[in-house]
């Protein structure tokens, strides 16, 4: 493990990417602001729509530019990062690559493998890649909602669409996908789940271990966050590590992924990264203008290195892939500081 963890934990300071077709809806639904903070990745599940209604209002919207990917891997360079992790797939379920699995995926509806075009552009920027993928898909028509119970049921109270579901194919679903990322993309750097909400998850709700074993015989340096479990050995840090030591059994992943927090002291003897968002959202809204000050970010930076931790700082790149004003600037900033400290 110290020899797969050798790059990352020098790395320090890493990309982290949200983009989907959530991206182009920018948080507005039917002309109007769904909300001016928080997650606009989850757009469909606040506004309750389902698949249908979500795909056909989002995908005229979701219209990447040729050389997008290029244009992040250039920023992500500049600001200094070390890394990129990007959703392959969010919980809407739509995947940015070509998938023999489904057809839900850039793929089959732009007819583009915009993995690999974001893959191929950080490995030309001398960027490590990490793919984010969600094990909640609300897009299949197999998925459990009963297995990811924090969600809001798109169709509260009345029955499941297609019978009773077979949650045993949605896992099938899940881990041909993950192996076709792990087969066509050469290798991956970094996998980082996302995610078990319920106690009881993670072998029962996705095969857990099956799918960490699968990565490991596939490409055994790949470097796994923890939240493919949600037990206390697999150390769950979720959005605070107050109240008690963490610790991290290697069967359950590498590292701990304190989300929009900075643990007071550090985790000594294990590793973690500190993910946060530039402004409220992970997922591109046109509404949040709560941009975070360069002083803080620099701030935060200094503060996660001294205590021995990484920073995966996001971005929401709009529908074409373009990046805010507001965050190119940010990071030009911390590159600047980088090049100067
Ligand atoms: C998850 C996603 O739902 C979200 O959209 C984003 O991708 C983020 C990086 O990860 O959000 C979570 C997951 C777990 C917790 C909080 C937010 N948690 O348990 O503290």
């Amino acid at each position: 493990r110290d020899a797969r963890m050798k790059w990352w934990r020098e790395a320090r300071f890493g990309m982290f990417v949200h983009w989907g077709l959530y991206s182009g809806l920018a948080g507005t639904w039917d002309g109007k602001p769904v909300a001016k903070r928080g997650g606009m990745e989850w757009i469909q599940q606040r506004v309750k729509a389902d698949t249908d209604t979500y795909a056909r209002q989002a995908i005229p919207k979701f219209k990447p530019t040729a050389d997008f990917a290029r244009q992040w891997a250039r920023i992500a360079k500049d600001a200094g990062c070390k890394y990129l992790v990007f959703t392959t797939k969010h919980h809407d379920g739509f995947g940015l690559f070509d998938s023999q699995a489904g057809d839900f995926n850039a793929g089959h509806v732009l007819q583009r493998d915009l993995v690999k075009e974001i893959t191929e552009a950080c490995r030309a920027e001398g960027l490590k890649v990490g793919f984010y993928h969600s094990v909640i898909d609300w897009h299949h028509d197999q998925y459990s909602y009963a297995e990811s119970k924090q969600l809001p049921h798109p169709l509260k109270g009345k029955p499941y669409p297609n019978g009773t579901r077979d949650h045993a194919k949605y896992q099938n679903y899940l881990h041909q996908q993950v192996h076709e990322l792990l087969s066509n993309y050469g290798p991956v750097d970094m996998l980082w789940w996302d995610y078990s909400s319920q106690d009881f998850q993670g072998d029962q709700a996705w095969r857990s271990s099956e799918l960490i074993d699968l990565v490991r015989t596939k490409q055994p340096d790949v470097i796994m966050n923890n939240r493919l479990f949600r037990i206390r050995e697999a150390g769950w840090a979720g959005m605070g590590t107050a109240g008690f030591t963490p610790h991290l059994d290697p069967k359950y992943g590498d590292f701990i992924t304190p989300e929009q927090h900075i643990p007071a002291t550090g985790m000594p003897g294990i590793d973690w990264e500190t993910c946060m968002t530039l402004n409220t959202t992970w997922g591109y809204s046109e509404h949040d203008h709560a941009w975070k000050s360069d002083q803080l970010l620099i701030r935060n930076l200094i503060d996660i290195a001294s205590k021995g931790g990484n920073y995966l700082l996001n971005i929401g790149p709009k529908g074409d892939g373009s990046v805010p004003e507001e965050s190119i600037r940010s990071l030009k900033t911390i590159g600047d500081w980088m090049d100067t400290n």
